[in-house]
């Protein structure tokens, strides 16, 4: 199998609503979608949808620019030998492991397909034939939070992220108590500052909620602000975005800084890079998540098959955002939410067949 060309799209994708976290609120955002044509006849697509031009170092243009560089030296290749095909793009460019990750996705997509095996089975195999997911409660009054908390309880959802930071600490405080009221003994909660919080007001959310059973993901933005409170909030402490590869995920457990990981997909590079991430949690008993920023059917295909070979115990939910985007690209396999789960694609590769009349003509050809 060679690669004879490679497309790129840009899909708009309206936001349902206001996507409110501590530093952006979101209305709109523009996901890339990238398309690997081979010699066969088979094509595999990746995506990457960054999450507006401050949540972190990733944009649509930077995307663009990154498989600019890197597409022309692809062509030619065998997209199946992952591996390979990772290290011509990092000899091809440094860093930009955002854009990459749309490739790295498009390959496991083709070689499932080349295979005829669904890319989970591809990682090792799934538990059961659908995944836990979760809800993040964006940032509101904390009336309105705790009235989505007790309404997602009610849809099944067994895990919620309730949004903090960018407003007064007591705000966050008050949102968590009233949330806590509501939820039934087992419903799973996590305050996510997005980095957003001071170490000095994360210790104070922490001491004011330790009767909470909860966790803190990235409350700070940085390593050393998360070790520097360590020792006084009373809440293991997840990372998220702060965790951008392999590296860091493995300095941050050395350093005892990490009790578990929100973790997206293209952040680290892709499929590739998570099932990594994947294994060294599951070697440090560390649970996590398998989400991405945003993104359509893809990128939400991707974390859902990932997500299914995660050694249960440790398994946080994939987090998808169809709730907050109106169609899906694969109406008929287009990963949905029902009752707290999410059911595994069950065609070969991501199981995702987009309706490229959605993407529109390519905005950028290569090969
Ligand atoms: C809830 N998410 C996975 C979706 C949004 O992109 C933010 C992210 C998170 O947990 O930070
Ligand atoms: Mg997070």
């Amino acid at each position: 199998m060679k690669l004879t060309a490679i497309n790129v799209y840009e899909v708009d994708l309206p936001v349902v609503g206001t996507y409110r976290m501590s530093m952006t609120a979101i209305t709109r955002l523009t996901s890339v979608v990238v398309e690997l044509v081979t010699d066969t006849g088979l094509v595999g697509y990746g995506e990457v949808c960054p999450l507006g031009p401050i949540y972190q170092p990733q944009h649509v243009l930077g995307a663009r620019a990154a498989i600019e560089e890197i597409a022309p030296k692809l062509i030619g290749r065998d997209p199946t030998e992952i591996l390979q095909l990772n290290r011509a793009m990092d000899a091809a460019l440094n860093g930009s492991r955002y854009a990459k990750a749309a490739i790295d996705i498009a390959a496991w997509d083709l070689a499932g397909k080349r295979y005829n095996r669904r890319v989970c089975d591809l990682l090792g195999g799934a538990v059961g034939d659908s995944v836990s997911t979760y809800y993040a409660i964006a940032v509101a009054s904390p009336e309105e939070q705790a009235r989505v908390a007790a309404e997602k309880q009610e849809q099944g959802f067994r895990r919620l992220q309730i949004k903090v930071g960018g407003r007064d600490i007591e705000d966050d405080i008050e949102a968590i108590r009233k949330i806590s009221e509501v939820l039934r003994p087992g419903m799973r909660l996590a305050a996510d500052g997005n980095r957003g919080l001071t170490g000095r007001d994360t210790v104070f959310l922490s001491q004011r909620c330790r009767d909470i059973p909860m966790i803190l993901e990235q409350p700070c933005s940085t390593l050393d602000e998360i070790a520097n409170i360590k020792g006084q909030v009373c809440h293991p402490i997840y990372l998220d975005e702060v965790t951008d590869d392999v590296n860091v995920v493995v300095r941050s457990i050395a350093d005892r800084l990490a009790d578990g990981f929100g973790m997206k997909v293209t952040r680290v590079g892709g499929i590739s890079a998570m099932r990594t991430i994947r294994d060294i949690c599951e070697a440090r008993s560390l649970p996590h998540t398998v989400d991405d920023n945003w993104g359509g059917d893809i990128i939400a295909a991707a974390c859902v098959h990932v997500g299914a070979t995660v050694a249960p115990k440790l398994f946080e939910g994939a987090w998808i955002a169809s709730p907050y985007i109106e169609h899906h690209y694969d109406v008929e396999n287009g990963p949905r939410i029902e009752n707290g789960r999410i059911k595994i694609p069950t065609g070969p590769g991501l199981g995702i067949t987009p309706d490229l009349k959605r993407f529109g003509s390519p905005v950028a050809t290569f090969g």
